[in-house]
């Protein structure tokens, strides 16, 4: 690996500054800077090193002249191609270099890269959304295999997969922001700064705590629950809760229920009518 320690960082940026030896060399600094910025810009901020510090020095003692800029960035963009088809971890790393909210792809760890939507407006941004319930253009009664790998559509309704979820969630902290619309267009959000869910063998336990907001807090109730789905009924109650009020993290049965059929209002116990007609379930991380 020719270069292998270069990242986008404000710390490189100063960094190469002070190897600046002359204003002449300013404009030199600034074209690699650019160039470095734009191939490097899924990589992670890593804490700057030895081997980084003697990079920046060689880059300099080598741009001697436009031709060997040129050569330089041009050995530079071979080199990062391999490195820079690492995909991110998820919404809250990309967010470091895209300010627009959409659809990109991810690597949640020990599984396929997926595509996810990114929210990178709402309080601050960078969340990835793991439920979109609003078009009503997806069906949400399904099973616990669907659940488990994710359906719908990353553009509009969808379930990221509960493997991923728990990828994601098992490998740093993560919060939780739910976003309730009801049929009068309003909004209220629960927010949850603990969020976690388990491996399969847990059946994708939930785990949700410290909640802010003005939903309400009707995730209390589920916490600690593994997942149901049609055909899996986890639940301490005597009725198949997933099958008349979707997929959840029933208890007996619920306070929320968010992934309810096509042709039902979703239920948040705690909003004034305990219902929303649309949401959003995001995480990002701590
Ligand atoms: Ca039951």
């Amino acid at each position: 690996m020719l270069f292998p320690q270069i990242y986008t960082s404000a710390i490189f940026l100063s960094e190469i500054r002070q190897y600046r030896k002359s204003s002449e060399e300013d404009g030199r600094v600034d074209t690699i800077w650019n160039e470095l910025q734009d191939m490097a810009k899924y990589k992670d901020v890593v804490k700057m090193n030895k081997q980084l510090k003697k990079d920046i020095e060689w880059i300099l003692e080598e741009t001697q002249g436009e031709k060997e800029i040129s050569r330089i960035i041009r050995l530079l963009k071979n080199d990062f191609k391999e490195t820079c088809t690492k995909t991110a971890k998820d919404c809250t790393e990309l967010q470091k270099y895209n300010e627009k909210s959409g659809v990109y792809r991810i690597s949640p760890g020990n599984s396929k890269n997926l595509d996810v939507y990114c929210d990178m407006t709402t309080d601050g941004g960078g969340w990835s959304i793991i439920q979109r319930h609003q078009d009503r253009t997806v069906d949400f009664q399904r099973t616990w295999s669907e659940y488990e790998n994710g359906f719908g559509n990353v553009e509009g309704d969808y379930w990221l997969g509960n493997k991923y979820i728990h990828h994601l969630t098992s490998s740093g902290k993560y919060e939780l922001r739910i976003v309730l619309t009801n049929n009068k267009n309003e909004k209220r959000y629960a927010a949850y700064k603990q969020f976690s869910i388990g491996d399969a063998a847990s059946k994708y336990k939930l785990s949700v705590g410290s909640y802010s907001g003005n939903a309400g807090d009707s995730m209390k109730y589920h916490n600690g629950q593994p997942f149901s789905a049609t055909d899996q009924d986890n639940d301490k109650s005597s009725a198949h809760c997933a099958s008349s009020l979707g997929p959840w993290w029933h208890n007996s049965c619920c306070w929320s229920a968010l992934n309810k059929k096509m042709s039902s209002i979703l239920y948040w116990r705690t909003l004034p009518n305990k219902a929303a007609n649309k949401s959003i379930m995001m995480i990002r991380r701590i």
